[in-house]
Protein backbone atom coordinates (compact mmCIF):
# COMPACT_ATOMS: atom_id res chain seq x y z
CA UNK A 1 0.00 0.00 0.00
CA UNK A 2 1.12 3.87 -0.40
CA UNK A 3 2.83 6.08 1.71
CA UNK A 4 1.92 9.56 1.99
CA UNK A 5 3.36 12.64 3.45
CA UNK A 6 0.64 15.71 4.51
CA UNK A 7 2.26 18.90 5.71
CA UNK A 8 -0.46 20.47 7.64
CA UNK A 9 -1.90 17.74 8.93
CA UNK A 10 -3.73 19.69 11.90
CA UNK A 11 -5.33 21.85 9.50
CA UNK A 12 -9.03 21.57 8.34
CA UNK A 13 -7.94 20.13 4.60
CA UNK A 14 -5.09 17.82 6.41
CA UNK A 15 -7.53 16.38 9.00
CA UNK A 16 -10.43 15.60 6.15
CA UNK A 17 -7.30 14.26 3.86
CA UNK A 18 -5.81 12.15 6.35
CA UNK A 19 -8.96 10.15 7.12
CA UNK A 20 -9.73 9.96 3.32
CA UNK A 21 -6.12 8.56 2.56
CA UNK A 22 -6.93 6.10 5.87
CA UNK A 23 -10.08 4.39 4.46
CA UNK A 24 -7.86 4.05 1.16
CA UNK A 25 -5.55 2.13 3.06
CA UNK A 26 -3.01 4.38 2.94
CA UNK A 27 0.34 4.76 5.94
CA UNK A 28 -0.41 8.63 6.78
CA UNK A 29 2.25 10.32 8.19
CA UNK A 30 1.64 14.07 9.09
CA UNK A 31 3.92 17.00 9.89
CA UNK A 32 2.94 19.19 13.31
CA UNK A 33 4.43 22.49 14.43
CA UNK A 34 5.25 22.05 18.01
CA UNK A 35 2.93 24.28 20.13
CA UNK A 36 2.69 24.88 23.76
CA UNK A 37 -1.31 23.22 23.72
CA UNK A 38 -1.98 20.80 21.83
CA UNK A 39 -2.68 21.59 18.14
CA UNK A 40 -4.27 18.16 17.32
CA UNK A 41 -8.11 18.51 18.01
CA UNK A 42 -9.20 18.12 14.31
CA UNK A 43 -6.66 14.64 14.19
CA UNK A 44 -7.50 13.42 17.63
CA UNK A 45 -9.76 10.75 16.56
CA UNK A 46 -7.22 9.24 14.38
CA UNK A 47 -4.33 9.34 16.53
CA UNK A 48 -2.60 5.55 16.96
CA UNK A 49 -0.62 4.88 19.69
CA UNK A 50 2.72 5.30 18.71
CA UNK A 51 3.92 1.87 20.40
CA UNK A 52 1.99 -0.02 18.18
CA UNK A 53 3.57 -1.94 15.54
CA UNK A 54 3.35 -0.69 11.68
CA UNK A 55 1.04 1.93 12.69
CA UNK A 56 -0.97 4.04 9.90
CA UNK A 57 -1.05 7.23 11.24
CA UNK A 58 1.95 8.81 12.52
CA UNK A 59 2.60 12.33 13.17
CA UNK A 60 5.95 14.18 12.99
CA UNK A 61 7.45 17.51 14.25
CA UNK A 62 8.44 20.00 11.61
CA UNK A 63 8.25 23.31 9.96
CA UNK A 64 7.85 24.36 6.82
CA UNK A 65 10.14 27.16 7.21
CA UNK A 66 12.85 24.11 8.36
CA UNK A 67 14.64 22.64 5.11
CA UNK A 68 16.96 19.98 6.99
CA UNK A 69 14.05 18.95 8.90
CA UNK A 70 11.81 18.71 6.06
CA UNK A 71 14.71 16.90 4.35
CA UNK A 72 15.16 14.23 6.77
CA UNK A 73 11.47 13.78 7.06
CA UNK A 74 11.63 12.95 3.61
CA UNK A 75 14.61 10.99 3.36
CA UNK A 76 13.00 8.62 6.68
CA UNK A 77 9.45 8.21 4.62
CA UNK A 78 10.19 7.72 1.48
CA UNK A 79 7.06 8.75 0.40
CA UNK A 80 4.58 8.03 -2.79
CA UNK A 81 2.32 10.83 -2.32
CA UNK A 82 3.52 14.36 -1.16
CA UNK A 83 0.61 16.69 -0.24
CA UNK A 84 1.89 20.39 0.69
CA UNK A 85 -1.12 21.57 2.40
CA UNK A 86 1.09 23.44 5.16
CA UNK A 87 0.61 27.42 4.83
CA UNK A 88 0.19 30.61 6.83
CA UNK A 89 -3.31 30.50 5.47
CA UNK A 90 -5.46 34.22 6.41
CA UNK A 91 -5.18 36.51 3.97
CA UNK A 92 -6.04 39.39 6.04
CA UNK A 93 -3.38 37.95 8.53
CA UNK A 94 -0.84 37.78 5.44
CA UNK A 95 -0.58 41.65 5.56
CA UNK A 96 0.59 41.90 9.44
CA UNK A 97 3.22 38.66 9.15
CA UNK A 98 4.17 39.27 5.13
CA UNK A 99 7.71 38.00 5.40
CA UNK A 100 6.99 34.67 7.49
CA UNK A 101 3.99 34.13 5.16
CA UNK A 102 6.65 34.49 2.00
CA UNK A 103 9.05 32.62 3.85
CA UNK A 104 6.59 29.39 4.68
CA UNK A 105 3.98 29.40 2.14
CA UNK A 106 6.38 30.08 -1.37
CA UNK A 107 9.62 28.98 -0.07
CA UNK A 108 8.68 26.40 1.77
CA UNK A 109 7.01 24.84 -1.16
CA UNK A 110 10.15 25.47 -2.33
CA UNK A 111 12.31 23.18 -0.12
CA UNK A 112 10.25 20.17 -0.40
CA UNK A 113 10.36 20.16 -4.41
CA UNK A 114 14.42 20.46 -3.35
CA UNK A 115 13.93 17.95 -0.80
CA UNK A 116 12.51 15.60 -3.81
CA UNK A 117 15.23 16.62 -6.16
CA UNK A 118 17.89 16.31 -3.88
CA UNK A 119 17.34 12.87 -2.54
CA UNK A 120 16.57 11.61 -6.23
CA UNK A 121 12.88 10.62 -5.73
CA UNK A 122 11.53 12.37 -9.18
CA UNK A 123 10.35 8.92 -10.26
CA UNK A 124 8.67 7.45 -7.14
CA UNK A 125 7.52 10.59 -5.41
CA UNK A 126 4.10 12.95 -6.70
CA UNK A 127 3.87 16.16 -4.80
CA UNK A 128 0.16 18.12 -4.70
CA UNK A 129 0.45 21.88 -3.76
CA UNK A 130 -2.26 23.61 -2.32
CA UNK A 131 -2.69 26.95 -4.65
CA UNK A 132 -5.70 28.81 -4.04
CA UNK A 133 -8.49 31.15 -5.82
CA UNK A 134 -6.70 34.20 -3.93
CA UNK A 135 -4.45 33.69 -7.42
CA UNK A 136 -6.79 35.51 -9.34
CA UNK A 137 -7.35 38.38 -7.33
CA UNK A 138 -8.01 41.98 -9.35
CA UNK A 139 -10.53 40.58 -11.45
CA UNK A 140 -9.38 40.10 -14.97
CA UNK A 141 -12.04 37.50 -16.36
CA UNK A 142 -14.82 35.03 -14.49
CA UNK A 143 -15.62 32.25 -14.63
CA UNK A 144 -12.19 32.10 -13.22
CA UNK A 145 -10.20 28.51 -15.09
CA UNK A 146 -6.75 27.22 -15.40
CA UNK A 147 -6.30 29.55 -18.11
CA UNK A 148 -7.05 33.11 -16.64
CA UNK A 149 -4.28 35.38 -15.83
CA UNK A 150 -3.48 36.11 -11.79
CA UNK A 151 -3.15 39.07 -10.20
CA UNK A 152 -2.55 38.53 -6.29
CA UNK A 153 -3.97 41.14 -4.09
CA UNK A 154 -2.50 40.28 -0.60
CA UNK A 155 1.04 39.04 0.36
CA UNK A 156 -0.15 35.21 1.14
CA UNK A 157 -1.30 35.29 -2.49
CA UNK A 158 1.66 36.86 -3.43
CA UNK A 159 3.23 33.72 -1.66
CA UNK A 160 1.22 31.41 -3.08
CA UNK A 161 2.11 32.52 -6.83
CA UNK A 162 5.62 31.78 -6.09
CA UNK A 163 4.63 28.08 -4.82
CA UNK A 164 2.49 28.02 -8.12
CA UNK A 165 5.06 28.45 -10.95
CA UNK A 166 8.13 26.91 -8.69
CA UNK A 167 5.69 23.78 -8.97
CA UNK A 168 5.00 24.24 -12.68
CA UNK A 169 8.92 24.84 -13.25
CA UNK A 170 10.25 22.11 -10.97
CA UNK A 171 7.45 19.97 -13.48
CA UNK A 172 9.01 21.07 -16.34
CA UNK A 173 12.85 21.42 -15.26
CA UNK A 174 13.08 17.91 -13.77
CA UNK A 175 10.41 15.88 -14.89
CA UNK A 176 8.80 15.62 -11.36
CA UNK A 177 4.72 14.82 -10.84
CA UNK A 178 3.84 17.89 -9.50
CA UNK A 179 0.25 18.96 -9.69
CA UNK A 180 -1.47 22.46 -8.61
CA UNK A 181 -4.93 21.77 -7.34
CA UNK A 182 -6.28 25.36 -7.61
CA UNK A 183 -8.78 25.20 -4.83
CA UNK A 184 -11.95 28.02 -4.44
CA UNK A 185 -13.27 28.61 -0.72
CA UNK A 186 -13.72 25.17 0.64
CA UNK A 187 -15.23 25.13 4.26
CA UNK A 188 -16.43 22.70 6.92
CA UNK A 189 -17.60 22.35 10.52
CA UNK A 190 -14.06 22.00 11.50
CA UNK A 191 -13.28 25.11 9.60
CA UNK A 192 -10.85 27.81 11.38
CA UNK A 193 -12.99 29.90 13.38
CA UNK A 194 -11.78 33.88 11.68
CA UNK A 195 -12.27 32.37 8.06
CA UNK A 196 -16.00 34.45 7.33
CA UNK A 197 -17.90 31.26 7.15
CA UNK A 198 -17.10 29.86 10.63
CA UNK A 199 -17.13 33.12 11.84
CA UNK A 200 -20.51 33.30 11.09
CA UNK A 201 -22.35 29.92 11.78
CA UNK A 202 -20.31 30.53 15.10
CA UNK A 203 -22.33 33.80 15.76
CA UNK A 204 -25.42 32.70 14.87
CA UNK A 205 -25.27 29.70 16.83
CA UNK A 206 -24.03 31.69 19.82
CA UNK A 207 -26.76 34.70 19.42
CA UNK A 208 -29.56 32.22 19.22
CA UNK A 209 -28.32 30.38 22.26
CA UNK A 210 -27.82 33.56 24.03
CA UNK A 211 -24.38 33.20 24.53
CA UNK A 212 -23.20 36.46 22.64
CA UNK A 213 -25.29 39.58 21.68
CA UNK A 214 -23.84 40.71 18.21
CA UNK A 215 -21.34 40.17 15.41
CA UNK A 216 -18.97 42.14 13.89
CA UNK A 217 -17.89 41.86 10.07
CA UNK A 218 -15.86 43.45 7.33
CA UNK A 219 -16.82 43.16 3.58
CA UNK A 220 -20.28 41.77 3.57
CA UNK A 221 -20.45 42.39 -0.64
CA UNK A 222 -17.11 39.88 -1.72
CA UNK A 223 -18.41 37.37 -3.52
CA UNK A 224 -17.06 34.07 -3.07
CA UNK A 225 -17.65 30.00 -4.55
CA UNK A 226 -17.72 28.07 -1.44
CA UNK A 227 -17.59 24.08 -1.89
CA UNK A 228 -17.36 21.44 1.08
CA UNK A 229 -13.87 20.61 2.47
CA UNK A 230 -14.93 16.96 2.25
CA UNK A 231 -15.61 16.83 -1.41
CA UNK A 232 -12.26 19.05 -2.32
CA UNK A 233 -10.10 16.59 -0.08
CA UNK A 234 -10.93 14.03 -2.59
CA UNK A 235 -10.34 15.64 -5.60
CA UNK A 236 -6.72 16.38 -4.36
CA UNK A 237 -6.16 12.47 -4.13
CA UNK A 238 -7.42 12.21 -7.49
CA UNK A 239 -5.31 14.89 -9.11
CA UNK A 240 -2.14 12.68 -7.90
CA UNK A 241 -3.77 9.36 -9.38
CA UNK A 242 -4.16 11.03 -13.00
CA UNK A 243 -1.96 9.92 -15.96
CA UNK A 244 -0.04 13.26 -16.14
CA UNK A 245 0.69 16.43 -13.71
CA UNK A 246 -0.89 19.32 -14.68
CA UNK A 247 -3.07 22.36 -13.16
CA UNK A 248 -6.68 22.10 -11.94
CA UNK A 249 -9.34 24.28 -10.76
CA UNK A 250 -11.66 23.58 -8.15
CA UNK A 251 -14.71 25.02 -7.65
CA UNK A 252 -18.82 24.66 -7.48
CA UNK A 253 -19.15 27.59 -10.41
CA UNK A 254 -21.62 29.42 -7.84
CA UNK A 255 -21.13 32.86 -6.21
CA UNK A 256 -22.76 33.96 -3.42
CA UNK A 257 -21.99 37.30 -1.49
CA UNK A 258 -21.17 37.23 2.48
CA UNK A 259 -24.36 38.74 3.48
CA UNK A 260 -26.43 35.99 2.10
CA UNK A 261 -24.29 33.31 3.48
CA UNK A 262 -24.82 35.20 6.76
CA UNK A 263 -28.84 35.25 6.08
CA UNK A 264 -28.44 31.11 5.48
CA UNK A 265 -26.71 30.91 8.32
CA UNK A 266 -28.95 33.13 10.79
CA UNK A 267 -31.92 31.34 9.07
CA UNK A 268 -31.32 28.11 10.21
CA UNK A 269 -31.90 28.74 13.77
CA UNK A 270 -34.59 30.98 12.70
CA UNK A 271 -33.53 34.34 12.93
CA UNK A 272 -34.55 36.23 9.67
CA UNK A 273 -32.02 38.96 8.82
CA UNK A 274 -32.88 41.59 6.75
CA UNK A 275 -30.23 44.31 5.47
CA UNK A 276 -30.51 47.99 5.58
CA UNK A 277 -27.00 48.57 4.21
CA UNK A 278 -23.43 47.91 4.65
CA UNK A 279 -20.08 49.89 5.22
CA UNK A 280 -18.91 52.68 7.88
CA UNK A 281 -20.36 56.02 7.65
CA UNK A 282 -18.64 59.12 6.38
CA UNK A 283 -16.35 59.84 9.38
CA UNK A 284 -15.02 55.45 9.31
CA UNK A 285 -17.56 54.38 12.16
CA UNK A 286 -19.44 51.45 11.91
CA UNK A 287 -22.72 51.74 10.64
CA UNK A 288 -25.33 49.30 11.70
CA UNK A 289 -26.41 46.85 8.86
CA UNK A 290 -29.21 44.47 10.25
CA UNK A 291 -32.38 45.01 10.98
CA UNK A 292 -33.48 45.64 14.41
CA UNK A 293 -37.02 43.62 14.24
CA UNK A 294 -35.58 40.19 14.19
CA UNK A 295 -38.10 37.89 15.59
CA UNK A 296 -36.28 36.68 19.01
CA UNK A 297 -35.63 39.78 20.38
CA UNK A 298 -37.33 43.03 18.82
CA UNK A 299 -35.15 45.97 18.87
CA UNK A 300 -32.01 44.47 19.20
CA UNK A 301 -29.14 44.44 16.12
CA UNK A 302 -27.16 41.46 15.79
CA UNK A 303 -25.23 42.07 12.71
CA UNK A 304 -22.60 44.85 12.28
CA UNK A 305 -19.75 46.00 10.47
CA UNK A 306 -16.17 47.01 11.72
CA UNK A 307 -13.49 48.06 9.41
CA UNK A 308 -11.13 46.47 11.48
CA UNK A 309 -11.53 43.54 8.96
CA UNK A 310 -11.40 44.95 6.08
CA UNK A 311 -8.37 44.41 4.08
CA UNK A 312 -6.08 47.13 2.57
CA UNK A 313 -6.98 45.35 -0.82
CA UNK A 314 -9.54 42.86 -1.15
CA UNK A 315 -10.91 40.24 -3.27
CA UNK A 316 -13.76 40.90 -4.67
CA UNK A 317 -15.70 38.46 -6.92
CA UNK A 318 -14.53 34.43 -7.24
CA UNK A 319 -16.51 31.66 -9.22
CA UNK A 320 -14.66 29.17 -10.42
CA UNK A 321 -15.08 27.44 -13.59
CA UNK A 322 -14.19 23.44 -12.52
CA UNK A 323 -15.23 22.07 -16.37
CA UNK A 324 -11.42 20.38 -16.59
CA UNK A 325 -11.62 18.74 -14.20
CA UNK A 326 -15.42 17.47 -14.63
CA UNK A 327 -14.45 16.23 -17.81
CA UNK A 328 -10.87 14.70 -17.33
CA UNK A 329 -10.86 13.26 -14.04
CA UNK A 330 -15.18 12.90 -13.47
CA UNK A 331 -15.25 14.83 -10.37
CA UNK A 332 -18.77 16.21 -9.19
CA UNK A 333 -19.05 17.84 -5.50
CA UNK A 334 -21.67 16.40 -3.33
CA UNK A 335 -22.65 18.82 -1.41
CA UNK A 336 -24.72 22.27 -2.37
CA UNK A 337 -24.28 25.21 -0.45
CA UNK A 338 -27.28 24.97 1.30
CA UNK A 339 -26.02 21.59 2.67
CA UNK A 340 -22.73 23.11 3.86
CA UNK A 341 -24.66 25.75 5.59
CA UNK A 342 -26.56 23.10 7.37
CA UNK A 343 -23.70 21.32 7.90
CA UNK A 344 -21.72 23.88 9.72
CA UNK A 345 -24.71 25.20 11.58
CA UNK A 346 -25.32 21.70 13.01
CA UNK A 347 -21.64 21.21 13.80
CA UNK A 348 -21.52 24.24 16.04
CA UNK A 349 -24.87 24.19 17.55
CA UNK A 350 -23.69 20.88 19.18
CA UNK A 351 -20.02 22.70 20.44
CA UNK A 352 -22.30 26.13 21.44
CA UNK A 353 -25.00 23.95 23.82
CA UNK A 354 -21.77 22.18 25.44
CA UNK A 355 -20.60 25.89 26.00
CA UNK A 356 -23.99 26.94 26.91
CA UNK A 357 -23.79 24.11 29.88
CA UNK A 358 -20.34 24.77 30.80
CA UNK A 359 -21.30 28.63 31.43
CA UNK A 360 -24.65 27.47 33.31
CA UNK A 361 -22.20 25.39 35.38
CA UNK A 362 -20.11 28.64 36.33
CA UNK A 363 -17.14 27.30 34.22
CA UNK A 364 -14.76 29.75 31.92
CA UNK A 365 -16.31 29.84 28.50
CA UNK A 366 -14.40 30.95 25.13
CA UNK A 367 -14.58 34.96 25.18
CA UNK A 368 -12.12 36.02 22.61
CA UNK A 369 -12.73 36.51 19.30
CA UNK A 370 -11.54 37.73 15.39
P1 LIG B 1 -5.64 25.69 7.75
O1 LIG B 1 -5.26 27.08 8.10
O2 LIG B 1 -6.83 25.06 8.40
O3 LIG B 1 -4.39 24.72 8.02
C1 LIG B 1 -3.10 25.11 7.72
C2 LIG B 1 -2.14 24.06 8.23
O4 LIG B 1 -0.80 24.48 7.98
C3 LIG B 1 -2.22 23.81 9.74
O5 LIG B 1 -2.00 22.44 9.99
C4 LIG B 1 -1.06 24.63 10.27
O6 LIG B 1 -0.57 24.19 11.52
C5 LIG B 1 -0.04 24.37 9.18
N1 LIG B 1 1.06 25.33 9.16
C6 LIG B 1 0.99 26.68 9.10
N2 LIG B 1 2.22 27.21 9.05
C7 LIG B 1 3.08 26.17 9.09
C8 LIG B 1 4.50 26.06 9.11
N3 LIG B 1 5.27 27.13 9.05
N4 LIG B 1 5.04 24.83 9.15
C9 LIG B 1 4.27 23.72 9.22
N5 LIG B 1 2.93 23.75 9.24
C10 LIG B 1 2.35 24.97 9.17
O7 LIG B 1 -5.81 25.65 6.15
P2 LIG B 1 -6.77 24.75 5.25
O8 LIG B 1 -6.75 23.37 5.74
O9 LIG B 1 -8.05 25.46 5.08
O10 LIG B 1 -6.04 24.86 3.84
C11 LIG B 1 -5.03 23.92 3.47
C12 LIG B 1 -4.14 24.52 2.40
O11 LIG B 1 -4.92 24.86 1.25
C13 LIG B 1 -3.43 25.81 2.79
O12 LIG B 1 -2.19 25.82 2.14
C14 LIG B 1 -4.33 26.91 2.21
O13 LIG B 1 -3.55 28.06 1.95
C15 LIG B 1 -4.80 26.24 0.94
N6 LIG B 1 -6.09 26.64 0.45
C16 LIG B 1 -7.19 26.61 1.28
C17 LIG B 1 -8.44 26.90 0.78
C18 LIG B 1 -9.65 26.89 1.65
O14 LIG B 1 -10.67 27.46 1.25
N7 LIG B 1 -9.63 26.22 2.80
C19 LIG B 1 -8.62 27.26 -0.64
C20 LIG B 1 -7.41 27.25 -1.42
C21 LIG B 1 -6.21 26.93 -0.89
P3 LIG B 1 -1.25 24.66 12.92
O15 LIG B 1 -2.46 23.80 13.11
O16 LIG B 1 -0.16 24.39 13.89
O17 LIG B 1 -1.60 26.11 12.78
P1 LIG C 1 -10.53 34.24 1.97
O1 LIG C 1 -11.47 33.73 3.17
O2 LIG C 1 -9.88 35.52 2.26
O3 LIG C 1 -11.37 34.14 0.74
O4 LIG C 1 -9.40 33.12 1.99
P2 LIG C 1 -12.15 34.50 4.39
O5 LIG C 1 -13.23 33.61 4.87
O6 LIG C 1 -11.14 34.98 5.38
O7 LIG C 1 -12.79 35.80 3.68
C1 LIG C 1 -13.79 35.68 2.67
C2 LIG C 1 -14.37 37.06 2.39
O8 LIG C 1 -15.15 37.49 3.51
C3 LIG C 1 -14.85 38.84 3.79
N1 LIG C 1 -15.14 39.13 5.20
C4 LIG C 1 -14.48 38.62 6.26
N2 LIG C 1 -13.48 37.71 6.34
C5 LIG C 1 -13.05 37.36 7.59
N3 LIG C 1 -12.08 36.42 7.70
N4 LIG C 1 -13.57 37.91 8.72
C6 LIG C 1 -14.57 38.84 8.68
O9 LIG C 1 -15.03 39.33 9.71
C7 LIG C 1 -15.07 39.21 7.39
N5 LIG C 1 -16.04 40.04 6.96
C8 LIG C 1 -16.06 39.99 5.64
C9 LIG C 1 -13.37 38.98 3.42
O10 LIG C 1 -13.04 40.35 3.26
C10 LIG C 1 -13.31 38.15 2.14
O11 LIG C 1 -13.70 38.93 1.05
C11 LIG C 1 -9.71 31.74 2.18
C12 LIG C 1 -8.51 31.06 2.87
O12 LIG C 1 -8.87 29.75 3.19
C13 LIG C 1 -7.31 31.04 1.94
O13 LIG C 1 -6.27 30.27 2.55
C14 LIG C 1 -7.70 30.40 0.62
O14 LIG C 1 -6.61 30.41 -0.26
C15 LIG C 1 -8.88 31.15 0.01
O15 LIG C 1 -9.96 31.12 0.94
C16 LIG C 1 -9.35 30.51 -1.28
Amino acid sequence: MKTAFITGVTGQDGAYLSEFLLKKGYTVHGLKRRTSLFNTDRIDHLYEDPHVAHPKFVLHYGDMTDSTNLIRLIQEIQPDEIYNLAAMSHVKVSFDTPEYTANADGIGTLRLLEAIRFLRLEKKTRIYQASTSELYGLVQAVPQSETTPFYPRSPYAVAKLYAYWITVNYREAYNIFASNGILFNHESPIRGETFVTRKITRAAARIALGLQDKLYLGNLDAQRDWGHAKDYVRMMWMILQAEQAEDWVIATGKTTRVRDFVRMAFGQVGIELEFQGAGVDEKGYVKSCSHPDYQLETGKEVVAVDPRYFRPTEVDLLIGDPTKAKTKLGWEPEYTLDDLVKDMMEGDIKLMEKEQYLKEGGYQTLNYFE
